[in-house]
Protein backbone atom coordinates (compact mmCIF):
# COMPACT_ATOMS: atom_id res chain seq x y z
CA UNK A 1 0.00 0.00 0.00
CA UNK A 2 1.35 3.41 -0.62
CA UNK A 3 0.23 6.40 1.23
CA UNK A 4 -1.04 8.57 -2.09
CA UNK A 5 -4.33 6.13 -0.81
CA UNK A 6 -4.26 7.54 1.99
CA UNK A 7 -6.46 10.56 1.86
CA UNK A 8 -8.88 12.20 4.16
CA UNK A 9 -8.45 11.35 7.58
CA UNK A 10 -11.64 9.94 7.32
CA UNK A 11 -10.54 7.74 4.79
CA UNK A 12 -7.16 7.03 6.40
CA UNK A 13 -8.87 5.66 9.69
CA UNK A 14 -11.25 3.66 7.29
CA UNK A 15 -7.65 2.53 5.76
CA UNK A 16 -6.42 1.64 9.35
CA UNK A 17 -8.91 -0.27 10.92
CA UNK A 18 -9.22 -1.86 7.30
CA UNK A 19 -5.95 -2.67 7.32
CA UNK A 20 -5.90 -3.46 11.26
CA UNK A 21 -8.93 -5.73 10.94
CA UNK A 22 -7.45 -7.21 7.37
CA UNK A 23 -4.02 -8.03 9.65
CA UNK A 24 -5.67 -8.96 12.74
CA UNK A 25 -8.03 -11.33 10.78
CA UNK A 26 -4.97 -12.58 9.01
CA UNK A 27 -2.71 -12.98 12.23
CA UNK A 28 -5.82 -15.38 13.30
CA UNK A 29 -5.15 -17.46 10.28
CA UNK A 30 -1.54 -16.82 9.26
CA UNK A 31 -1.05 -13.15 8.75
CA UNK A 32 -2.88 -11.74 6.01
CA UNK A 33 0.60 -9.79 4.74
CA UNK A 34 1.33 -13.11 2.92
CA UNK A 35 3.96 -13.90 6.06
CA UNK A 36 3.08 -16.94 7.99
CA UNK A 37 4.03 -15.11 11.48
CA UNK A 38 1.81 -14.61 14.00
CA UNK A 39 2.81 -11.02 15.76
CA UNK A 40 3.25 -11.10 19.10
CA UNK A 41 0.07 -9.69 20.55
CA UNK A 42 1.71 -6.35 22.00
CA UNK A 43 3.75 -5.81 19.40
CA UNK A 44 3.90 -3.55 16.84
CA UNK A 45 2.28 -5.64 13.96
CA UNK A 46 -0.49 -6.56 16.28
CA UNK A 47 -1.31 -3.14 17.24
CA UNK A 48 0.24 -0.13 15.06
CA UNK A 49 2.90 1.14 15.09
CA UNK A 50 2.63 4.57 16.64
CA UNK A 51 3.96 8.12 17.57
CA UNK A 52 2.92 7.03 20.88
CA UNK A 53 4.92 3.87 21.34
CA UNK A 54 7.93 5.42 20.04
CA UNK A 55 8.28 7.92 22.51
CA UNK A 56 7.61 5.38 24.92
CA UNK A 57 10.17 3.11 24.05
CA UNK A 58 12.75 5.99 22.84
CA UNK A 59 13.44 4.51 19.38
CA UNK A 60 12.58 3.04 16.19
CA UNK A 61 13.46 -0.37 15.34
CA UNK A 62 14.70 -0.54 11.42
CA UNK A 63 15.24 -3.88 9.49
CA UNK A 64 18.34 -3.34 7.65
CA UNK A 65 20.83 -5.46 5.34
CA UNK A 66 24.04 -3.92 6.31
CA UNK A 67 24.89 -3.08 2.52
CA UNK A 68 26.58 -0.35 2.59
CA UNK A 69 26.23 2.32 1.32
CA UNK A 70 22.20 1.84 1.73
CA UNK A 71 22.69 0.51 5.23
CA UNK A 72 26.00 0.18 7.59
CA UNK A 73 25.86 -1.52 10.75
CA UNK A 74 29.04 0.56 12.59
CA UNK A 75 31.75 -0.87 14.77
CA UNK A 76 29.81 0.42 17.93
CA UNK A 77 26.64 -1.33 16.69
CA UNK A 78 25.25 2.02 15.34
CA UNK A 79 23.32 1.79 12.65
CA UNK A 80 24.19 4.39 9.77
CA UNK A 81 23.51 4.16 5.62
CA UNK A 82 21.58 6.39 3.52
CA UNK A 83 18.54 5.21 4.29
CA UNK A 84 18.95 5.09 8.31
CA UNK A 85 20.55 8.66 7.97
CA UNK A 86 17.21 9.78 6.42
CA UNK A 87 15.33 7.89 8.77
CA UNK A 88 17.03 9.11 11.76
CA UNK A 89 16.40 12.65 11.12
CA UNK A 90 12.84 12.27 9.72
CA UNK A 91 12.17 10.82 13.50
CA UNK A 92 14.02 13.32 14.95
CA UNK A 93 11.59 15.96 13.87
CA UNK A 94 8.92 13.59 15.63
CA UNK A 95 10.37 13.72 18.71
CA UNK A 96 11.66 9.97 18.36
CA UNK A 97 15.69 10.15 19.48
CA UNK A 98 17.19 6.76 18.88
CA UNK A 99 17.23 4.37 15.72
CA UNK A 100 18.18 1.00 16.14
CA UNK A 101 19.54 -1.57 13.23
CA UNK A 102 18.19 -4.82 13.17
CA UNK A 103 20.04 -6.78 10.44
CA UNK A 104 18.45 -9.40 8.37
CA UNK A 105 17.98 -10.58 4.96
CA UNK A 106 15.96 -8.94 2.49
CA UNK A 107 13.51 -11.69 2.29
CA UNK A 108 13.06 -11.87 5.74
CA UNK A 109 12.13 -8.30 6.33
CA UNK A 110 8.47 -7.99 5.35
CA UNK A 111 8.07 -11.13 7.50
CA UNK A 112 9.69 -9.51 10.59
CA UNK A 113 7.85 -6.26 10.50
CA UNK A 114 4.47 -8.78 10.01
CA UNK A 115 5.61 -10.27 13.34
CA UNK A 116 6.81 -7.01 15.34
CA UNK A 117 10.29 -7.86 15.05
CA UNK A 118 10.91 -4.17 14.23
CA UNK A 119 9.22 -1.64 13.66
CA UNK A 120 10.10 -0.25 10.09
CA UNK A 121 12.14 -1.59 7.38
CA UNK A 122 14.69 1.25 6.14
CA UNK A 123 17.03 -0.84 3.92
CA UNK A 124 16.74 0.16 0.28
CA UNK A 125 14.40 -2.61 -0.16
CA UNK A 126 13.37 -1.78 -3.38
CA UNK A 127 9.66 -1.01 -4.36
CA UNK A 128 7.68 -3.63 -6.40
CA UNK A 129 3.94 -5.07 -6.84
CA UNK A 130 4.41 -7.78 -4.34
CA UNK A 131 6.51 -6.08 -1.88
CA UNK A 132 4.16 -2.53 -1.91
CA UNK A 133 0.66 -5.12 -1.37
CA UNK A 134 1.97 -5.87 2.16
CA UNK A 135 3.41 -2.77 3.08
CA UNK A 136 2.91 0.66 3.61
CA UNK A 137 5.90 3.04 1.57
CA UNK A 138 6.32 6.32 2.04
CA UNK A 139 7.99 9.02 -0.27
CA UNK A 140 11.02 7.38 -2.31
CA UNK A 141 14.56 8.49 -0.78
CA UNK A 142 16.37 6.33 -2.74
CA UNK A 143 16.70 5.94 -6.99
CA UNK A 144 19.51 3.73 -7.93
CA UNK A 145 20.95 1.37 -10.53
CA UNK A 146 21.89 -1.96 -10.78
CA UNK A 147 25.06 -3.31 -12.25
CA UNK A 148 26.55 -6.87 -12.70
CA UNK A 149 30.23 -7.49 -11.12
CA UNK A 150 31.97 -9.17 -13.60
CA UNK A 151 35.79 -11.12 -14.16
CA UNK A 152 38.17 -8.09 -14.81
CA UNK A 153 38.09 -6.95 -18.11
CA UNK A 154 34.20 -8.39 -18.77
CA UNK A 155 35.92 -11.21 -20.80
CA UNK A 156 32.15 -12.32 -21.86
CA UNK A 157 30.92 -8.65 -22.42
CA UNK A 158 28.11 -9.09 -20.12
CA UNK A 159 25.89 -5.50 -20.02
CA UNK A 160 22.75 -6.35 -20.23
CA UNK A 161 20.37 -8.44 -18.82
CA UNK A 162 18.93 -8.81 -22.51
CA UNK A 163 22.61 -9.81 -22.62
CA UNK A 164 22.39 -12.85 -20.10
CA UNK A 165 18.97 -14.03 -21.19
CA UNK A 166 20.02 -14.75 -24.72
CA UNK A 167 24.08 -16.56 -23.62
CA UNK A 168 22.71 -19.64 -22.26
CA UNK A 169 26.24 -20.36 -21.51
CA UNK A 170 26.04 -17.86 -18.16
CA UNK A 171 25.12 -18.48 -14.89
CA UNK A 172 24.75 -15.45 -12.88
CA UNK A 173 24.45 -14.97 -8.59
CA UNK A 174 21.96 -13.10 -7.00
CA UNK A 175 20.57 -12.67 -3.33
CA UNK A 176 18.05 -15.11 -2.06
CA UNK A 177 14.83 -13.79 -2.73
CA UNK A 178 16.50 -9.80 -3.17
CA UNK A 179 15.00 -8.16 -5.59
CA UNK A 180 17.40 -8.85 -8.67
CA UNK A 181 16.33 -12.87 -8.27
CA UNK A 182 12.75 -10.59 -9.62
CA UNK A 183 14.84 -9.09 -12.14
CA UNK A 184 15.78 -12.64 -13.62
CA UNK A 185 12.24 -14.25 -12.94
CA UNK A 186 10.59 -11.47 -15.02
CA UNK A 187 13.26 -11.51 -17.50
CA UNK A 188 12.27 -15.16 -17.98
CA UNK A 189 15.81 -16.32 -16.79
CA UNK A 190 16.03 -20.17 -16.39
CA UNK A 191 15.89 -21.36 -12.84
CA UNK A 192 18.93 -23.57 -13.61
CA UNK A 193 21.14 -20.93 -14.53
CA UNK A 194 20.87 -18.89 -11.52
CA UNK A 195 22.53 -19.47 -8.26
CA UNK A 196 20.90 -17.17 -5.12
CA UNK A 197 23.51 -17.02 -2.50
CA UNK A 198 22.77 -15.92 1.17
CA UNK A 199 24.96 -12.73 1.22
CA UNK A 200 26.80 -10.45 -0.57
CA UNK A 201 30.36 -11.71 0.21
CA UNK A 202 29.13 -15.24 -0.86
CA UNK A 203 28.36 -13.79 -4.51
CA UNK A 204 31.54 -12.17 -4.76
CA UNK A 205 33.28 -15.66 -4.17
CA UNK A 206 30.92 -17.40 -6.53
CA UNK A 207 32.41 -15.03 -9.10
CA UNK A 208 35.96 -15.21 -8.02
CA UNK A 209 35.51 -19.27 -7.94
CA UNK A 210 34.26 -19.18 -11.43
CA UNK A 211 30.99 -20.66 -10.29
CA UNK A 212 29.40 -17.55 -12.12
CA UNK A 213 29.65 -15.62 -14.82
CA UNK A 214 27.95 -12.30 -12.80
CA UNK A 215 27.16 -11.60 -9.56
CA UNK A 216 23.63 -8.60 -10.21
CA UNK A 217 23.51 -6.48 -7.27
CA UNK A 218 22.99 -2.33 -6.82
CA UNK A 219 25.92 -1.00 -8.73
CA UNK A 220 27.01 1.19 -5.63
CA UNK A 221 26.67 -1.61 -3.15
CA UNK A 222 29.13 -3.38 -5.79
CA UNK A 223 31.50 -0.70 -6.05
CA UNK A 224 32.05 -0.75 -1.82
CA UNK A 225 32.76 -4.24 -2.24
CA UNK A 226 35.62 -3.97 -4.70
CA UNK A 227 36.51 -2.03 -1.11
CA UNK A 228 37.45 -5.21 0.31
CA UNK A 229 37.28 -8.11 -2.40
CA UNK A 230 39.55 -6.94 -5.51
CA UNK A 231 39.38 -9.00 -9.00
CA UNK A 232 36.05 -8.17 -9.90
CA UNK A 233 35.08 -5.05 -12.69
CA UNK A 234 31.91 -3.48 -11.64
CA UNK A 235 30.13 -2.69 -15.20
CA UNK A 236 27.70 0.47 -16.05
CA UNK A 237 24.46 0.42 -15.08
CA UNK A 238 22.18 -1.94 -16.61
CA UNK A 239 20.01 -0.31 -19.16
CA UNK A 240 17.45 -2.66 -19.20
CA UNK A 241 17.21 -3.36 -15.44
CA UNK A 242 14.05 -1.84 -13.46
CA UNK A 243 14.17 1.23 -11.46
CA UNK A 244 15.48 0.59 -8.03
CA UNK A 245 13.76 2.65 -6.04
CA UNK A 246 13.39 2.64 -1.87
CA UNK A 247 12.06 4.39 1.20
CA UNK A 248 11.16 3.70 4.99
CA UNK A 249 8.58 0.74 5.13
CA UNK A 250 5.59 0.47 7.76
CA UNK A 251 3.13 -2.49 8.40
CA UNK A 252 -0.20 -1.75 6.85
CA UNK A 253 -1.68 -1.70 10.82
CA UNK A 254 0.55 1.75 11.13
CA UNK A 255 -1.08 3.87 8.42
CA UNK A 256 -1.16 7.05 11.12
CA UNK A 257 2.53 6.41 12.02
CA UNK A 258 3.29 6.23 7.97
CA UNK A 259 1.03 9.19 7.25
CA UNK A 260 2.97 11.75 10.05
CA UNK A 261 6.44 10.52 8.81
CA UNK A 262 5.77 10.89 5.82
CA UNK A 263 4.59 13.99 5.98
CA UNK A 264 8.02 15.13 7.68
CA UNK A 265 9.94 13.00 4.98
CA UNK A 266 8.36 15.07 2.15
CA UNK A 267 9.51 18.67 4.12
CA UNK A 268 12.91 17.09 4.89
CA UNK A 269 13.04 15.99 0.88
CA UNK A 270 13.21 19.60 0.08
CA UNK A 271 16.36 20.52 2.55
CA UNK A 272 19.68 20.57 2.21
CA UNK A 273 20.67 18.18 4.96
CA UNK A 274 18.49 15.45 2.79
CA UNK A 275 21.04 16.14 -0.35
CA UNK A 276 24.63 15.84 2.12
CA UNK A 277 23.21 12.98 3.26
CA UNK A 278 22.42 11.11 0.33
CA UNK A 279 25.40 12.90 -1.63
CA UNK A 280 27.51 11.80 1.55
CA UNK A 281 26.55 8.26 0.50
CA UNK A 282 27.22 8.26 -3.08
CA UNK A 283 23.27 9.01 -4.62
CA UNK A 284 22.27 11.30 -6.60
CA UNK A 285 19.65 13.24 -4.61
CA UNK A 286 17.87 14.42 -7.25
CA UNK A 287 17.50 10.80 -8.74
CA UNK A 288 14.24 10.87 -6.10
CA UNK A 289 12.52 14.42 -7.00
CA UNK A 290 9.70 13.86 -9.03
CA UNK A 291 9.37 9.95 -8.86
CA UNK A 292 6.24 8.27 -6.64
CA UNK A 293 5.28 5.10 -4.98
CA UNK A 294 3.11 4.56 -7.24
CA UNK A 295 5.30 4.33 -10.34
CA UNK A 296 7.78 2.63 -8.41
CA UNK A 297 5.31 0.12 -7.14
CA UNK A 298 4.06 -0.70 -10.64
CA UNK A 299 7.53 -2.64 -11.30
CA UNK A 300 6.64 -6.64 -11.71
CA UNK A 301 7.79 -9.10 -9.31
O1 LIG B 1 15.49 -4.61 -2.35
C1 LIG B 1 16.23 -5.59 -2.49
O2 LIG B 1 15.88 -6.77 -2.39
C2 LIG B 1 17.71 -5.25 -2.85
N1 LIG B 1 18.09 -4.06 -2.21
C3 LIG B 1 19.37 -3.77 -1.98
C4 LIG B 1 19.77 -2.44 -1.38
N2 LIG B 1 20.34 -4.63 -2.22
C5 LIG B 1 20.10 -5.97 -2.80
C6 LIG B 1 18.65 -6.38 -2.55
O3 LIG B 1 18.35 -7.53 -3.35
Amino acid sequence: MRLGHISAPGRRRSLAAGAALLCFAGLLAGCSTGASTTADPTSSAATGFTLEKAKEQGYISIAVGNEPPYTKIETDGSVTGAEPDVLRAVAKELGIAEVKGVVSTYDGMIPGLAAGRWDAIAAGLFMKQSRCSQVIYTSPVIVSTESFAVPAGNPKSIKTIADIVTNTDLKIAVLNGGFEEGILKTAGFPNDRKVAVKDNQSGVEALASNRVDAFLLPTLSLKDLQKTNGGFDVTDPIPDAPKTGSGAAFALTSADFAKAYNDKLEEFKKTDEFAAILTKWGFDPEAAQGVTVDELCQTEG
